[in-house]
């Protein structure tokens, strides 16, 4: 197999140009990329590639055809066929700032830029128009106010996340649109503190007044406690999607915020794997809590809560909770959510901790239980301020209807545990949707909004972990919707612009994940489709859903049916092996129509807080389909997720965006160590070198010939009035003297090299300024 990312690099190294409409047609040879095959010179530097598909350096001291001898750094010489030779980019570009000034563009070449810079702390790289972020695992020395100031006076240009916010900032303000910027990479990348960072940026910026561009970096604080968890992959990991709009003003200073969260993943609360961590928010209580409240709460240490200790970890490397806990309580405070509030919801989060510690005694042989009544429940209904009685009926009970009649059934020890742990999973969600919302009355947009946004997307990344369940389903679906978009934007669109537009363009093949994406979404048969049918069906089981998707998709390559209700899909960034396991019930996720009661009958403040959500629930009431037990019926989770997403995208869509690609150097979470293969995975997995490849033989900056009238025909002093645009745009460039290898013309629209529109645009300001004369720009200002 061709060590390459892409076998298409051969083909976009043809030719490109134009067919304008009543300009001069011209084409263009573009240096070749991976010349492949291509004979390779005496003393070229080049890259070798080992038996372990790692790429070593040397330099060629003969050449045969097709071998050729060449003088490894370590002194030795090896006969290499040329195959397995790519050519090295000359040393002076060792640390090019961007990937698309390489000459030689091939992945060796790319993973040695990339280390070099990573060496040297140069986290940040460009690969065309996506800006490239190594994890460093590491505090560097490239954040700060002196730092956001030397990009906000643009006294510093290297890439960075400042100024991309910088870029989207100014473009939001100069062309009044709104902008987002999308960061994905897999779990661990660094998603969320780059989204920290660009809020850094955005907070310096400064607020309309009452301090919100601080309460806008505080609500991470909150989310973090609330949403994100220690998991083996990162010590850190949101367990949630969040998309963070930020108004501007009139003025451009930040009128409020608003925060959309996605899809949380519940079944943590209850369940954790080994080494794993519940949410942070708990371990924080248990160990930050100030000594009065604590016996208000009744709490006890983390080792103590089953919900904590069945993983056997309770504590991070370096992190210390109570401190966090106390910077939680700052940051609750800062949005204005009041003591009394505070307490409630810690009151909640106790709750949901002794519920966990709620013991159930088989009573028979059909394993029907009776509910321990020791302090967990009492301190249970205590917290939720429900009565003990109706708790342990909660638990241990359930109607069912026969016929007309209502009839309480006692439960079985599965369904036991299901009922207290779907309580205890109710209640943490409702208190983050809750926190969720008060942020949002805390951030809403002051009056004074022009209606202009910056949006951060920091949705999770793509996990494949031992065991794989419908948590992860949705976690990947979302990634490869995400993908999927990124694609289309950065690689298909972009190409299909050009042929559109007339011009002839020679395709850059890219890794499309359609397919994957149709395996999921399609309807009436595609995975979200097959689990909701079956969802519905009364006898369905895993076991029938696993063998259903073996059954529709034993041809599809991007599936595999396995044994035992397992089943894999090939994703874009892997294959990933599925447990079906309570996907099912996960994906109608119903709630009981006792729990709702009891919700209902607690005196707390904060349940009814929840009553919004109950209201909901309730008037979605029907029977369940597998029990006939009454539950609530709703739209099921996949489908509701679906739907989020589809928001999602469109919204993006209505903005200008912005992409930064986070990459995990290493799986230990550990600075200095840059693993190749692990990089490379992740650069080929989302398409990087299409992306750079298409940006270098490409024109990024394109105008409208009506567009680019409007802005730079005061340049050429005197016009006849009928000329039209496109006439008037070519007497521009020619008077510019802009040579025609730096441009296309479409038939709609103009395309430029990045470097030519700079160069209008300096003489634009200078002219706009007046401090150039119309006449003089031409004589002294020639590119
Ligand atoms: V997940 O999909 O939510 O599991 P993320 O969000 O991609 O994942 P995160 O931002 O949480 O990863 O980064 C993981 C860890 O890497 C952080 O906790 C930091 O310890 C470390 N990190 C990431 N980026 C930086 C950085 N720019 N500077 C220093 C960093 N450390
Ligand atoms: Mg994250």
């Amino acid at each position: 197999e061709s060590p390459c990312v892409d076998e298409g690099n051969q083909k976009c190294n043809g030719k490109l140009g134009h067919v304008a409409p009543g300009s001069v047609s011209r084409f263009e040879e573009f240096a070749a990329d991976d010349d492949k095959g291509r004979p390779m010179k005496k003393k070229l530097h080049v890259w070798c590639r080992r038996h372990d598909d790692l790429w070593e350096s040397g330099q060629i001291k003969s050449n045969s055809g097709d071998k050729a001898l060449v003088l490894l750094s370590d002194g030795s010489v090896l006969t290499v066929p040329t195959q397995d030779l790519l050519p090295a980019n000359p040393q002076i570009l060792d640390k090019v700032d961007d990937l698309a000034q390489l000459s030689y563009l091939n992945e060796p070449s790319v993973l040695h830029n990339l280390q070099y810079r990573y060496s040297q702390d140069n986290i940040y790289s460009k690969a065309g128009p996506v800006l490239l972020s190594v994890n460093p695992f590491k505090n560097v020395q490239l954040y700060g106010d002196d730092i956001v100031t030397a990009y906000r006076k643009k006294l510093l240009d290297s890439p960075h996340v400042y100024a991309i916010v910088d870029t989207a900032y100014n473009a939001m303000i100069a062309d009044e649109v709104n902008q987002s910027i999308i960061i994905s990479g897999e779990s661990g990348a660094g998603k969320t503190e780059t989204a920290k960072i660009a809020m850094q940026y955005l907070e310096a910026l400064g607020g309309g007044g009452g301090g919100i561009e601080t309460k806008v970096v505080q609500t991470s604080c909150i989310l973090e406690a609330f949403g994100n968890a220690k998991t083996v992959r990162n010590n850190n990991s949101s367990r949630f999607g969040k998309l963070i709009e930020i108004n501007f003003n009139a003025a451009g200073k930040i009128g409020g915020a608003k925060i959309q969260t996605f899809l949380l993943e519940k079944s943590r609360v209850v369940q954790l794997s080994q080494g794993e961590r519940s949410y942070h928010i708990f371990y924080q209580l248990c160990s930050g809590v100030p000594s009065g409240l604590r016996g208000r709460l009744r709490l006890r240490s983390a080792s103590e809560y089953h919900y904590l200790n069945q993983s056997e970890c309770l504590q991070i490397p370096n992190i210390d909770d109570a401190q966090k806990f106390h910077n939680l309580m700052g940051a609750l405070d800062s949005i204005r959510i009041c003591k009394e509030d505070q307490e409630h919801a810690f009151e909640m989060l106790a709750a949901v901790l002794w519920l966990g510690n709620i013991s159930f005694l088989v009573t028979d042989n059909q394993k029907h239980i009776e509910v321990v009544s020791d302090e967990a429940v009492t301190n249970a209904a205590g917290l939720m301020g429900c009565s003990e009685q109706d708790l342990i009926l909660t638990m241990s009970t359930r109607r069912v209807r026969a016929g007309k009649d209502e009839v309480t059934k006692s439960l079985t020890l599965d369904q036991a545990i299901d009922t207290r742990d779907a309580l205890a999973m109710f209640i943490y969600v409702s208190l983050f949707d809750w926190l969720v919302e008060q942020i949002n009355l805390s951030l809403s947009t002051g009056k004074d909004n022009m209606g202009r946004s910056v949006s951060i997307l920091d949705m999770y990344g793509f996990e494949s972990l031992k065991k794989n369940s419908f948590e992860q389903f949705c976690i990947n679906y979302a990634d490869e919707r995400l993908q999927h978009h990124f694609n289309q934007h950065l690689v298909k669109l972009e190409q299909e612009e050009y042929e559109l537009d007339g011009i002839d363009w020679k395709r850059v093949d890219f890794e499309d994940n359609q397919d994957c994406v149709d395996l999921f979404e399609k309807t009436p048969i595609g995975f979200i489709s097959i689990l909701d049918e079956l969802s519905n069906l009364p006898k369905a089981t895993d076991l029938t859903f696993a063998a259903k998707l073996k059954h529709h998709f034993s041809t599809n390559r991007g599936f595999k049916g396995e044994i035992g209700g397992t089943f894999s899909i090939r994703h874009h960034a892997g294959e990933v092996l599925y447990e079906t396991g309570k996907f099912l019930e996960k994906n109608r996720d119903p709630i009981h129509s006792e729990i709702i009661e009891l919700l209902s009958s607690c005196t707390g403040r904060l349940p009814q807080s929840f009553a919004a959500l109950l209201e909901q629930s309730k008037n979605l009431g029907g029977a369940s389909a597998q029990s006939g037990m009454s539950v609530c019926k709703k739209q099921s989770v996949a489908t509701k997720f679906k739907g989020q997403l589809f928001k999602l995208i469109q919204h993006l869509e209505s903005t200008k965006q912005h992409f930064i690609r986070c990459i995990r150097p290493n799986n230990k979470q550990i600075p200095g160590a840059f693993e190749k293969d692990i990089a490379l995975a992740q650069l080929r997995c989302c398409g990087i070198l299409q992306v750079v490849r298409i940006s270098k033989s490409g024109y990024p900056v394109r105008m409208t010939h009506q567009e680019f009238t409007r802005r730079y025909v005061s340049l050429l002093g005197e016009t006849k009035d009928c000329q039209d645009p496109l006439s008037l745009s070519i007497a521009i460039l020619q008077k510019f003297g802009i040579v025609p290898e730096m441009y296309l013309v479409g038939y709609t629209k103009l395309y430029f090299r990045k470097s030519q529109i700079d160069v209008l645009e300096d003489v634009r300001k200078q002219v706009v300024q007046g401090t150039l004369e119309v006449q003089k720009c031409f004589s002294g200002h020639h590119p």
